[in-house]
């Protein structure tokens, strides 16, 4: 018998998550490829800047992304961290999962890996980014991810020199996440056939140190599925994101039998308890088709469902 199908998606993208629902429940494919198909919308849309190319450069200007795809069913899972030069982070993210033994692929090295798969190796940079990164520069390179360094002052901004007289410390609980630096899209997914699975795909941090890899390719950390429990997803300051997993704690604690909001509150408090600044939210979804949300330091946190009842990507809206 047919399970009735559901997805949740991360933001406002009504029409990724039109796209997920579409695949799920009009063409019965699977929650994977939900996942892929909805993740690989927004890449190509550019949703917000924060997905896909051409948005949110790093210090050097250039855009890599990271993305990741969670099997709940074999506990797979296949991603990329700083991927240059190809547009398809989560088209290649799956390929890892797929076509490798590997996990997680990252860098010009995943460049490499996706083109020899066949995937185009092109810039990710746009003049909208060359615009955005060099506005940036003008102004001092302001914010930026350093702390306890002084700059170098033969140079307008960083590389920086290591130095215990700091002058530009950033504390790690000032959140710079902003409300147009947060916008990554996770999808949990449940398909006709009862399996259940979690994706990501982000450009990343605004003015990320170059190498810097975000909680989008970290299993657990931007996104986790167990095809016996359930799937969640995270949005937000990465870097904090990383340290607690509240994707992976999301989906153990409903294993215990909470609800996915209550589990997704709890994971986002654990967060909070450390680092009170914390911006971001997660999204949970079980088994049995229900599903939760919860964030901290943003206005509210818009996202969409859909399934059998909202018939379509239907908003939703928590406060933080
Ligand atoms: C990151 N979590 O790289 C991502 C950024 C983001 O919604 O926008 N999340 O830290």
């Amino acid at each position: 018998s047919e399970i009735n199908p559901v997805v949740i998606v991360t933001w406002d993208y009504p029409n990724a998550t039109q796209k997920a629902w579409k695949t799920l429940y009009a063409e019965k494919r699977s929650a994977l490829d939900a996942i892929e198909e909805s993740c690989t919308l927004c890449e190509q849309m550019q949703c917000r800047g924060t997905v896909g190319f051409g948005g949110n450069p790093d210090e050097n200007g250039e855009t890599t992304l990271d993305a990741l795809i969670m099997d709940g069913v074999t506990m797979d899972v296949g991603a990329v961290g700083g991927l240059r030069n190809i547009k398809d982070a989560i088209s290649v993210a799956r390929k890892v999962m797929e076509n490798t033994k590997h996990s997680l692929i990252g860098g010009e090295l995943a460049a490499d890996f996706a083109s020899q798969i066949g995937f185009k190796k092109e810039t990710l940079q746009t003049q909208k980014s060359r615009d955005i990164w060099q506005k940036w520069k003008n102004n001092n390179c302001q914010p930026n991810f350093w702390e306890n360094v002084s700059p170098n002052p033969s140079l307008s901004c960083g590389p920086y020199k290591s130095s215990n007289q700091a002058s530009s410390k950033v504390k790690r609980d000032t959140s710079l996440v902003d409300e147009n630096n947060h916008d990554t899209i996770g999808v949990v997914a449940l398909d006709v056939q009862g399996r259940i699975a979690a994706g990501v795909s982000t450009n990343g941090q605004k003015y990320k140190i170059p190498g810097r890899i975000g909680d989008s390719a970290v299993t657990g950390a931007g996104a986790y599925a167990d095809g016996e429990v359930g799937a969640a997803a995270a949005t937000g300051d990465g870097d904090i994101i990383m340290r607690f997993l509240p994707s992976y704690l999301s989906v153990e604690l409903m294993r215990l039998g909470v609800a996915p909001t209550a589990a997704t509150e709890t994971a986002v408090r654990r967060m909070v308890k450390y680092y009170p600044k914390f911006r971001g939210a997660v999204i949970a979804l079980n088994k049995a088709g229900e599903y939760g949300a919860a964030c901290h330091g943003l206005d509210s946190f818009p996202h969409y469902i859909a399934n059998v009842n909202t018939g379509e990507a239907k908003e939703f809206k928590v406060p933080c």
